[in-house]
């Protein structure tokens, strides 16, 4: 099915020059971005972001992180594009993602880990709400 997921290229990611790599691999596996800015988010726009993690330990350090430097972030369009972004950034901790994803090849802790995506079709729904409005989107045939 023809999905629509949030992905953000991390502060990390951005320091790193990753942008074009990880946006040509994303194009290359049927995952078309067709809406993208880059923005410096606030400490309390990064806590908004992950309100779903408030709570938790890492929350403080992440969203000081995430509001460290410039974001990159896409909705990415294609057939289970959830899924399929998900599988191409690799599991959360670097160190157990799996060989050739992104994550695995380029992030340096857990937290650092170069890209956000989202989880599930409600969750995608909320964060491309939280970044986009519908004149910023460009839907491609
Ligand atoms: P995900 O990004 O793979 O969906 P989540 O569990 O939703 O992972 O966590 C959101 C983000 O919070 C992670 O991408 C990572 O940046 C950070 N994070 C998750 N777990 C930890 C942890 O145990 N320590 C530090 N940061 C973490
Ligand atoms: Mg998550």
């Amino acid at each position: 099915m023809k999905e629509q997921t949030l992905s953000i290229i991390k502060p990390d990611g951005v320091r790193k020059n990753l942008i074009g790599e990880v946006i040509q691999r994303f194009e290359k596996n049927g995952l078309t971005p067709i809406a993208m800015k880059m923005l410096h988010l606030t400490k309390t726009e990064a806590e908004g972001f992950y309100a779903v993690h408030k709570g938790k330990p890492f929350y403080d350090s992440l969203t000081d992180f995430m509001s460290s430097g410039p974001i990159v972030v896409m909705i990415l369009e294609g057939e289970e594009a959830i899924n399929k972004n998900r599988e191409l950034m690799g599991a959360t901790n670097p160190e157990v993602a799996a060989e050739g994803t992104i994550r695995r090849q380029y992030a340096d802790n857990i937290e650092q880990n170069i890209v956000h995506g989202s989880d599930a079709p409600e969750t995608a729904k909320t964060e491309i709400a939280y970044f986009f409005n519908a004149l910023e989107v460009c839907p491609r045939p």
